[in-house]
């Protein structure tokens, strides 16, 4: 990655926990499908390997004239023509050139040769140089993205209709793959005319017509994804289409302003009103990036470049970089840059913190100006239960639609006990690929251990399936909490205990019999919401000085639209195909939180991207419907490591008292203290800025973020005292008073000063500090929070500091 990269100041990455397997998983699944393709149109090309890469040129000039953006494109082929005369010919490097991004900021992507994009890198002006990354969606963790379905639910309750509902000019730029116009959920009845604003376009494709957009949906394009193993599919006029074939991107269009759809559920389940988080009347836009669950980095850029472009308020990327471990730098990073200009332009990007929890130093998407967020288990859940030939029973999770019922059981089988010959136990027990000896599991329900991750469940599904067995019962103490959907095969998930129970009677018996009934819905659960098991934690690989995730929103079993096609197969016989599915993931939770921001931007049109993100920092609640503190999936108090600054609630939103604002200038002081240079700090931001003199990592402590992270307070330096600064506006009545609270973790004294700040119609912004003695801590991270109170608000500030 870096041999092309032009930036070496980036401080070095933290290390991992489970590195080595974590590689060993990239490893599983980054096997291309085709090492042995040949990409013969490009080799042909002077025998030279060809890459797509994506070439950053930092700021734009925003231009929308036609004339600029063709001399433009003719300075990028005069760059490509310097690297290598060969391109002199104008019709190569125009076939060459695929993505070009002109008005949020400035850059191409081409097929270039290894040479030619390290001499690219050297070029001024040119911010850097990379290979175009195949991010993927975050519907599920990456070890186990074939389990993409699992559950859903409506979205955040609805904020009451108020009069400002009947019309809202916000519009949602959705990144994704694409969108199923026909879904009730984007009907536009009762909805406005097109913002005057939008400049947006409806991309057509035989299957998709100008007419599938309409008041709900205003905008539909799709790029261009140039295959990973270099196919060229560009060049000619762009193929493809805006429709969605896999499903994720009309789930999470719907999630984030999908129109009321009263009685909507998957087969029964979880039937309600779906419904979009936004108030009814926000628009979609809808950019299609992905081909399959790949998705061009390249492409998302031009996304984002076009959305701005279009005049779109808030993005929701629900994408990210395959594993943690490639987060090597902001600037090699294309959803950090794309989302980095689009802020600059006062447009609000919400992504995904990633599938790979439980382990920490797991979350992606992690730059200052992003909106991170992190997934949680609503209040409800899906219960199959297993009933074994004892009477016993057991409440597994599970949605399933099969047909078994408890008049009938079903001879029970261990995976262990039926081995196919010279396979090991181990595997058996795991039902790994080729483990089972069909004999012995066909017409019987299996049981199955789940001692590593190497294989997903929905792979053993379909092994035992394939092994002509009736159901599978699956120990899983880890998934247990995300319903995996397996269409009509029997199927549910229960934990290690139940587990240990059931191989109990399967020894203490000669005919071991069970049973695994419908599955039903428990609503209300108690306590709800709970951090998900698979969500990404903090603290940031990247940037521990500033605490990601930012947010936490439902992410497990949300029902919402899908494209009828993707699931076609699925359901009972001789039930028409769902419109409504089921699924988990950070993917379900960034466009719940897109939808709330696009709640506050339709209230408060003027305020700025860092002001609706601290409205919705600030008022989230760090409690459960049992009024106690937040847990994680295995009952433990939660922390901002694992939820940022709590579950989202929009209403509290629209009123927070006072707000965290981050400039501009505090991003680029970011990029500063952060290690990039002087030079690269202009080209990228297109002003005349200088980094402050004292530049050093810790000062990002400082930034104006709305909540507080300190990766070292060194109990031995300056007597164990840090201090931070933070900068309040107010954005309620303008006379007011706040007083500070602070809860922390024993032993670590946080003094706020002043800790009592007045407002009056002259006095909108006050700074205070904040000074951490860690003296008496204990060692590792401590948590706590800073919480300014006045008559009618409470602005809560979450922090973690490190102690060593
Ligand atoms: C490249 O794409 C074309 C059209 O999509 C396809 O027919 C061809 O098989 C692909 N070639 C390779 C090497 O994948
Ligand atoms: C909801 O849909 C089901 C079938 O899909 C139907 O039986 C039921 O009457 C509907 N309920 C309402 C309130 O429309
Ligand atoms: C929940 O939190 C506790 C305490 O921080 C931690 O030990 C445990 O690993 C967490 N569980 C999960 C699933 O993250
Ligand atoms: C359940 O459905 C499957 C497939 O439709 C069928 O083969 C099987 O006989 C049914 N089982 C019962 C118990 O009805
Ligand atoms: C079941 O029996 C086998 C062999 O006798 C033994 O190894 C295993 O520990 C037993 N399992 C349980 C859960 O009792
Ligand atoms: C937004 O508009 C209101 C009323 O016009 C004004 O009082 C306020 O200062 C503006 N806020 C921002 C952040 O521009
Ligand atoms: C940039 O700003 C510095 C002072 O901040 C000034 O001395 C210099 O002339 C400016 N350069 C340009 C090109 O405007
Ligand atoms: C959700 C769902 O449809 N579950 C099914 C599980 O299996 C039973 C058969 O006994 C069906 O009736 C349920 O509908």
């Amino acid at each position: 990655m870096g041999a092309s990269s032009n930036l070496s100041q980036a401080p070095s990455m933290a290390s991992f926990p489970h590195l080595l397997l974590l590689l060993l998983l990239l490893l599983l699944h980054l096997l291309p499908p085709s090492l042995s393709a040949t990409p013969s149109a490009i080799a042909a090309l002077q025998n030279l390997p060809l890459k797509h890469y994506v070439v950053y040129m930092g700021g734009g000039s925003s231009s929308n004239e036609e004339h600029e953006q063709r001399a433009g494109e003719l300075d990028f082929l005069q760059l490509l023509s310097s690297v290598n005369p060969r391109r002199r010919e104008k019709e190569r490097g125009s076939r060459d050139l695929i993505h070009q991004y002109h008005h949020a900021f400035k850059g191409f992507s081409a097929m270039l040769t290894e040479e030619e994009a390290s001499s690219l890198s050297g070029i001024d002006g040119i911010v850097s140089v990379f290979p175009d990354p195949t991010l993927q969606l975050h519907t599920t963790r990456s070890w186990d993205f074939l389990d993409s379905i699992s559950g859903l639910r409506p979205p955040t309750p609805l904020p009451p209709p108020h009069s400002y509902a009947s019309s809202s000019d916000v519009v949602v730029g959705i990144i994704d793959t694409g969108i199923w116009p026909e879904s009730q959920s984007f009907n536009d009845e009762g909805i406005g005319e097109i913002p005057s604003k939008w400049k947006g376009v409806c991309m057509e494709a035989p299957d998709f017509k100008k007419s599938n957009c309409n008041r709900k949906l205003i905008g539909a394009r799709y790029y261009n994804v140039v295959e990973p193993n270099g196919n060229d599919s560009h060049g000619s006029l762009p193929k493809g289409t805006p429709r969605d074939s896999l499903g994720h991107g009309t789930h999470t269009s719907s999630i984030a302003a999908g129109s009321r759809v009263p009685n909507a559920s998957y087969f029964g389940l979880a039937r309600g009103t779906a419904r979009g988080g936004g108030i009814p009347s926000t628009r979609i836009a809808s950019y299609k990036v992905c081909a399959g669950v790949g998705c061009s980095g390249a492409a998302i850029l031009k996304a984002i470049d076009d959305a701005v472009k279009d005049g779109v308020d808030i993005i929701s990327i629900s994408i990210g970089i395959g594993s943690p471990l490639f987060q090597s730098d902001y600037l090699n990073d294309p959803i950090a840059i794309g989302a980095f200009h689009a802020q600059q332009m006062g447009v609000l990007v919400v992504c995904s913190a990633g599938n790979d929890g439980p382990d920490p130093n797991t979350v992606g998407n992690v730059a200052p100006w992003i909106f991170t967020v992190a997934a949680s288990n609503i209040d409800r859940d899906f219960q199959s239960t297993v009933v074994l030939g004892n009477g016993k029973t057991f409440q597994g999770t599970a949605i399933n639609l099969s047909n078994l019922t408890s008049s009938k059981t079903y001879p029970l089988v261990f995976g262990k006990d039926a081995a196919a010959k010279f396979t090991p136990m181990s595997e058996a027990r795991n039902c790994y690929p080729g483990s089972l000896d069909r004999s012995k599991v066909a017409g019987k329900i299996v049981v199955c251990a789940s001692d590593d991750f190497s294989t997903s469940r929905t792979i053993k599904e379909l092994v035992v399936q394939d092994a002509k067995a009736v159901g599978l019962i699956l120990i899983n103490e880890a998934s247990k909490t995300v319903p995996m959907d397996s269409n009509i095969f029997p199927f549910t998930q229960i934990g290690n205990s139940e587990g240990l129970q059931i191989l109990e009677y399967i020894n203490s018996t000669k005919n071991p019999t069970a049973t695994i009934l419908r599955t039903v819905e428990v609503r209300r659960l108690k306590p709800a919401p709970v951090v998900a098991y698979f969500s990404s934690r903090g603290p940031s690989p990247l940037t521990e000085n500033i605490l990601k995730p930012d947010i936490m929103a439902p992410g497990v079993s949300i029902l919402a639209a899908i494209a009828p096609k993707s699931d076609a197969e699925s359901g009972p016989i001789g039930k028409k195909p769902s419109n409504y599915a089921m699924r988990s993931g950070t993917s379900m939770s960034c466009p719940h939180v897109a939808g709330a921001a696009a709640f506050v931007k339709s209230v408060y049109h003027n305020w700025s991207s860092s002001m609706i993100k601290s409205a919705l920092m600030t008022t989230a609640t760090l409690y459960d419907n049992q009024r106690k503190f937040m847990r994680n999936s295995t009952n433990n108090p939660s922390n901002p490591h694992e939820m940022g600054a709590g579950e989202i609630s929009p209403i509290k939103a629209l009123n927070p008292g006072l707000v965290y604002e981050s400039t501009n200038e505090d991003y680029l002081r970011f990029l500063c203290y952060y290690g990039y240079s002087n030079k690269i700090i202009r080209s990228v931001s297109k002003q005349n800025f200088s980094c402050p003199k004292t530049s050093k990592e810790y000062l990002i402590s400082s930034i104006n973020y709305p909540s507080i992270s300190i990766s070292k307070l060194d109990r031995k330096v300056a007597a164990g005292k840090v201090v931070v600064e933070r900068t309040v506006t107010n954005v309620g009545a303008p006379d007011a008073t706040y007083i500070a609270k602070v809860h922390s973790s024993e032993g670590l004294i946080v003094k706020v000063t002043p800790s009592k700040i007045t407002f009056t119609e002259k006095v909108k912004k006050v700074t205070f500090k904040v000074s951490f003695y860690g003296k008496e801590a204990r060692n590792g991270y401590n948590f706590g929070t800073i919480t300014w109170r006045d008559t009618a608000h409470s602005v809560r500030t979450v922090f973690a500091v490190n102690v060593v």
